[in-house]
């Protein structure tokens, strides 16, 4: 494989560079930090009054975490750092579960960003040949204009199409001669279905790769997507927090995400002892943003659980990978004691070819227990009539997914194209046990 670079001196930087740069950025982090209302009395609390206080790496152990309620409670302005006037762009996270998060940009970190998401794409073998469709909402949301100057930045042609209107996507697919876009994984498994459904044949479209991420997915949802659709996919990860999408990606590898270790330092902690686990070891990723000015972020805790491969990358860059995030300290259900991640449930799923492309966990109170029930569409080649494959169908979900979670879930199988579909990110889990009581 012939491994291209966007910025190969950064990405290939010798560990124990890459290690002094992390230090240096962190003390420039420090002294921005200790502009904001927020960091200033939370550093100098631990005894942190200026970057002379930060001696090595090892030191940012003594920094207190940041969560998400620190952002909320510093909304709108308390973890700002640089002057109003300085700012030329703001995101914010949906606030749909209470007040916005609200992360600041000036000129400059709105510029490193766009790099690192250019190293993203450039990574997974584009170039400034490929047509973009960036099928991803814009707005607040950081994966429109996030990907956006990405693309442009290598000088890809960038349709702007977000997110939504499958008979419109298609079109500009057509047109342009799309050849690459980024959806949610969700959303391309919807791109599909409706392919086949509006009869749009495959050689009508020129799409030879996809990024997908914003949301968790399994090995097999990414196999599916790329068997169905005849492409790559590259998984990204990323977070409005440290900026949005551009943290962390997977090279032609596919073997794990390159965490950018010049923009975020990355520690993996246990999530009850806060206490670094052993290397390798799946725990909550901490990240500190190194690359950002207007609003520094320090040690803040994703709640999302991986790890990183201990091995190096063949593609010889020297920044680790992170394992595919398979769910969040956050979303794990507790299903009559048992614990359950949304992710289990869809590796099982997704690995059997009569399934569609659409599912729904659905959980329930049936007296004083809780009762699992799981929604999946039928493929293609399985019609809603004929009640003997239907039920084998059913019995096969059925009995994987005991054998593996050991709860017995109820199965219901739906026609393709009828569970609902979000434009954005998937809402895979309905939880109704509090409704039930
Ligand atoms: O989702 C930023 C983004 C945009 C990433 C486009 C990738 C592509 P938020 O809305 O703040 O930001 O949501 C961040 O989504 O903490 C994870 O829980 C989840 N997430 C994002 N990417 C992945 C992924 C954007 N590849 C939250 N795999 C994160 C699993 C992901 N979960």
């Amino acid at each position: 494989m012939n491994y291209q670079y966007w910025h190969p001196k950064m990405e290939t930087l010798p560990r124990p560079e890459l290690e002094a740069w992390q230090l240096a950025r962190l003390k420039d982090m420090i002294t921005y930090a200790l502009r904001t209302p927020f960091y200033k009395e939370r550093l100098t609390r631990v005894g942190i009054r200026g970057a002379e206080d930060i001696k090595s790496l090892d030191d940012i152990k003594r920094i207190p975490f940041t969560t998400k309620h620190d952002l909320r409670e510093a909304f709108p302005y308390g973890m700002l750092s640089v002057p109003l006037e300085d700012v030329i762009r703001l995101h914010a996270s949906s606030g749909t579960t209470g007040t916005p998060t609200t992360i600041y940009f000036n000129r400059q970190d709105i510029g490193r960003w766009s790099g690192f998401v250019a190293r993203c794409i450039y990574g997974t073998g584009c170039n400034r040949t490929d047509v973009f469709q960036n099928m991803i909402s814009y707005g607040l949301f950081t994966g429109g204009l996030g990907f956006h100057a990405g693309g442009e930045e290598i000088g890809m042609l960038v349709i702007p199409s977000g997110s939504g209107n499958t008979t419109r996507q298609f079109k500009l697919m057509q047109d342009f001669g799309t050849t690459v876009v980024h959806a949610t994984p969700s959303f391309l498994l919807h791109v599909e279905s409706r392919m086949k459904e509006e009869g749009v044949s495959r050689d009508s479209i020129s799409l030879k790769r996809a990024f997908a991420g914003a949301e968790p997915y399994s090995e097999d949802t990414r196999r599916r997507i790329e068997e169905l659709l005849h492409i790559d996919v590259y998984n990204s990860y990323g977070l409005s927090e440290m900026s949005g999408p551009g943290v962390a990606f997977e090279c032609q590898a596919k073997n794990g995400l390159h965490l950018w270790e010049d923009g975020y330092i990355a520690e993996i902690v246990d999530p009850e002892t806060l206490e670094p686990v052993p290397e390798g070891e799946i725990g909550e990723l901490v990240l500190t943003i190194l690359c950002r000015e207007a609003t520094p972020i320090l040690r803040y805790r994703t709640r999302d659980l991986s790890g990183f491969y201990p091995d190096p990358c063949p593609c010889g860059r020297t920044h680790r990978r992170l394992r595919r995030i398979t769910g969040r300290t956050d979303d794990m259900l507790i299903i009559n004691g048992v614990n359950l991640f949304p992710s289990q449930i869809e590796e099982v799923i997704m690995g059997i070819r009569e399934v569609g492309n659409n599912y729904l966990i659905v959980v329930e109170k049936d007296g004083s227990l809780d009762r699992l029930t799981v929604k999946t569409e039928v493929g293609p080649d399985i019609f809603m009539d004929d009640a003997r494959p239907l039920n084998a169908l059913r019995e096969k979900i059925r009995k994987t997914l005991q054998a593996l979670i050991t709860i017995n879930p109820r199965v219901e199988l739906h026609e393709s194209g009828s569970l609902p579909v979000s434009e954005g990110k998937a809402k895979r889990v309905q939880d109704n046990r509090s409704k039930d009581v």
